[in-house]
């Protein structure tokens, strides 16, 4: 019977992974844990809740022992925005955290352990336009390099270890259930809300800034095939390329503006555009579509409209 542990379950993908894995496992397969504690009003939507500290073993240890732990999908880091803000705390998250996880999944025979990357490995030298499986991997991020090295680590631990470790590269993901933290991506999800709310939104990207993009149902149903493929015919292990869309930071304003006529996007780029001009345009993600099966269902058009829905109802609640 699977035992699931989500580290950094109260983030973007980690707070919508734990329903997706409960329905899919059963409620008291999957233990959400985080560093930080849920709000008291809905710690029910939490539970079965555990503090864990991917930077401090002992608090995944222990964990792991009271649950028999069988699986890992470990969420917990500092995205790229923040992570150049402060490096060395990324550093200590990305790298110290993920040594945790993969030391401790050695010593206690933990089955698979899902670890994200990001196109946030690829940098200014990579081909930017469908960018492939196998390429220049050059970042100019903390968050960018500590993916790479993430990367290497997990495939070390997979050869030398015989870990099932999986990963996959992200682009940024849109979602309407809880706002991310700290990424370059993140305007893409804060136009939404901002829409809805305010009928406005100030970019902090250039209008003509061309990102890959996925939508979270698509990032989760993704993440949960990939762990439940068969690896016997698998190329790679923890660095599969994803893409599902890629559109500018004005297309996606035009689009919302095809559902709220009265919007308006302005534009003032800051720090994160030199992440973004870092990264590709489009994404080559035909590894992930032959070994495992990846098709993405949403286009930027379906998102927007699901996207805004979801967000409206919670809008005229007032829980927005
Ligand atoms: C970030 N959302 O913006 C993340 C992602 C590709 C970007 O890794 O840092």
């Amino acid at each position: 019977m699977k035992k699931i542990l989500i580290t950094g379950s109260m983030g973007q993908i980690g707070s919508e992974l734990i329903k997706a894995l409960r329905d899919r496992y059963g409620h008291d397969a999957v233990i959400a844990s985080d560093f930080r504690t849920p709000p008291y009003e809905n710690k029910d939507q939490w539970n079965p809740f555990e503090f864990v500290d991917v930077t401090k073993r002992e608090t995944l240890i222990e964990v792991v022992k009271k649950h028999q732990i069988n699986c890992i999908y470990h969420l917990a880091a500092i995205l790229s925005a923040v992570g150049e803000q402060n490096p060395q705390l990324a550093w200590n998250v990305n790298i110290n955290g993920l040594y945790n996880v993969l030391e401790v999944a050695r010593e206690y025979h933990i089955q698979q352990i899902f670890c994200p990357s990001s196109i946030a490995v690829f940098g200014p030298s990579t081909p930017k336009d469908h960018t492939p499986q196998e390429t220049i991997l050059q970042p100019t991020t903390m968050y960018g390099l500590t993916k790479v090295s993430g990367e290497l680590l997990c495939d070390y631990y997979a050869t030398k270890f015989g870990l099932d470790v999986r990963g996959i590269r992200y682009p940024g993901i849109i979602s309407s259930e809880t706002l991310p933290g700290g990424g370059t991506t993140d305007y893409a999800v804060a136009i939404y809300y901002d829409a809805v709310k305010y009928n406005r939104y100030t970019c902090f990207v250039r209008e003509d800034t061309v990102l890959p993009m996925v939508y979270m149902p698509d990032a989760i149903y993704g993440s949960i095939s990939l762990m439940e493929a068969d690896r016997t015919h698998f190329q790679h292990h923890s660095n599969f390329n994803m893409a599902s869309m890629s559109f500018s930071a004005g297309e996606l304003a035009a689009e919302i503006k095809k559902h709220l006529p009265e919007f308006t996007c302005t534009y003032e780029p800051d720090f994160r555009q030199k992440i973004a001009d870092s990264w590709p345009r489009s994404i080559d993600d035909r590894a992930s579509r032959a070994e495992w099966g990846w098709k993405p269902q949403y286009d930027l058009a379906a998102m927007t409209k699901d996207m805004l829905a979801k967000l409206t109802a919670r809008h005229q609640q007032g829980k927005l």
